[in-house]
């Protein structure tokens, strides 16, 4: 198949599991053409099969704000046209779902059928697209799509909840390669990080509020108290600034070392004894899942779709939104002797195989058949 995806090219989840979605099918004989404003960060661009195609947004003097729509369908229409497109296959609903329906509107007029599939992720639903500023919009092109997926069931459910919604919504989870999660990581490079018989805990995201940063911190607060630990903190967002005053007000600045945005999270993961995900809402939680594959229990909020990736008492726990103390206690059980550390890296990586791409590509492909068969 020739397949257009669309997403955003940066750190956050919907564009990484896009990318990979992408250069999983592109392995799989599918010829994949990535149209987005930048380059995704996670695309090697090795492959004969995949393609990316530069949305570029020409700045007017007139425009307040500049028309990435307008463009993004424009260019839609002509990379359709120009390598055959057939199908279209859109990551997030904010504007993407909007600019690919009005790709398909213009190309029906020149009598051309492209199919689009609409991927939900979290925020276009649970945050973002809420508002009502957005909600016509939003309903909308998620209605006109001719398949919509969403990454757990329950940003399922939120849809059919805060949308009026006439589709069916299929389900298909994140995932991660299992293959390619190997211990392979040198004592070197975890003492770069920590001392000798510290354990380090991380925490990966975009810093936004919705991750709750300073719940993050005040649990690693309490489980430094009483387990010798370092943390790890990943990303770049607006509340990096206040995570950073917090931890030198509470005493431990020397402790949580911030990285920015990284390239490198596996080789980060594969030498981290727990992560944390504390989130006020999580469509699901694809870090969680890549710190699982990469043996790491979890300690997160029961928000959202986590509980269908974190299972309680097994890959880690789960508390409830803002319950630090129960958090920062179930952190401690983990971390407080190695015989318990190796076996909940075991369960942790166990449940991760579970989301192995071999069983989620192919869902995503018998999704591109079903919109041919309705032609
Ligand atoms: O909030 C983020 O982490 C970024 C956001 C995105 O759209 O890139 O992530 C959403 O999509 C991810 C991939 O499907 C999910 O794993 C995240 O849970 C989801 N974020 C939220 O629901 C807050």
């Amino acid at each position: 198949m020739i397949i257009g995806i669309v997403c955003y090219p940066t750190f956050g989840g919907s564009g990484v599991v896009a990318t990979e979605l992408g250069m999983a099918l592109a392995k799989r004989g599918h010829e994949i053409h990535f149209i987005t404003y930048h380059q995704p960060v996670r695309l090697a661009l090795l492959s004969g099969n995949i393609h990316f195609h530069e949305v570029n947004v020409p700045e007017y003097p007139l425009f307040h704000y500049q028309p990435y729509e307008l463009a993004l369908s424009s260019k839609l229409v002509n990379m359709v046209k120009q390598y055959n497109i057939e199908l279209l296959h859109v990551h997030y609903a904010i504007p993407h779902a909007y600019a690919g329906y009005m790709a398909k509107k213009m190309l029906e007029a020149e009598g051309i059928h492209l199919p689009m599939v609409t991927t939900l992720h979290g925020t276009d639903i649970t945050l973002v697209g809420n508002h009502p500023f957005y909600k016509p919009a939003v309903t909308f092109s998620i209605n006109q799509s001719d398949e919509v997926t969403s990454v757990s069931e329950s940003l399922k459910e939120d849809t059919y909840r805060h949308f009026d919604i006439d589709k069916e919504i299929h389900v298909i989870p994140n995932f991660i390669d299992i293959s390619k999660y190997k211990k392979d990581f040198t004592d070197c490079q975890r003492e770069m990080m920590a001392d000798r018989g510290e354990r380090i805990i991380t925490h990966i995201s975009n810093f936004r509020k919705v991750k709750r940063i300073p719940d993050v911190i005040r649990t690693f607060y309490s489980i430094q108290k009483e387990v010798p630990s370092k943390l790890i903190m990943v990303g770049e967002g607006p509340e990096k600034e206040r995570a950073e005053e917090l931890s030198d007000a509470l005493g431990i600045g020397r402790k949580v070392i911030f990285l920015g945005n990284s390239t490198e999270i596996d080789k980060i993961l594969s030498f981290s004894d727990l992560f944390l995900l504390p989130s006020e809402t999580e469509s699901f939680g694809l870090a969680a899942l890549e710190a699982m594959a990469n043996g790491v229990p979890v300690i997160s909020s029961n928000a959202g779709g986590i509980p269908e990736v974190n299972v309680h008492g097994f890959s880690g726990f789960l508390s409830d939104v803002g319950n630090c103390q129960e958090m920062a206690e179930n952190a401690i059980s983990i971390l407080k002797d190695g015989k318990t550390l190796q076996l909940f890296k075991k369960q942790a990586f166990e449940q991760a195989k579970k989301f192995d791409i071999n069983e989620i590509v192919p869902m995503y492909e018998e999704i591109y058949q079903k919109t041919f068969s309705i032609l």
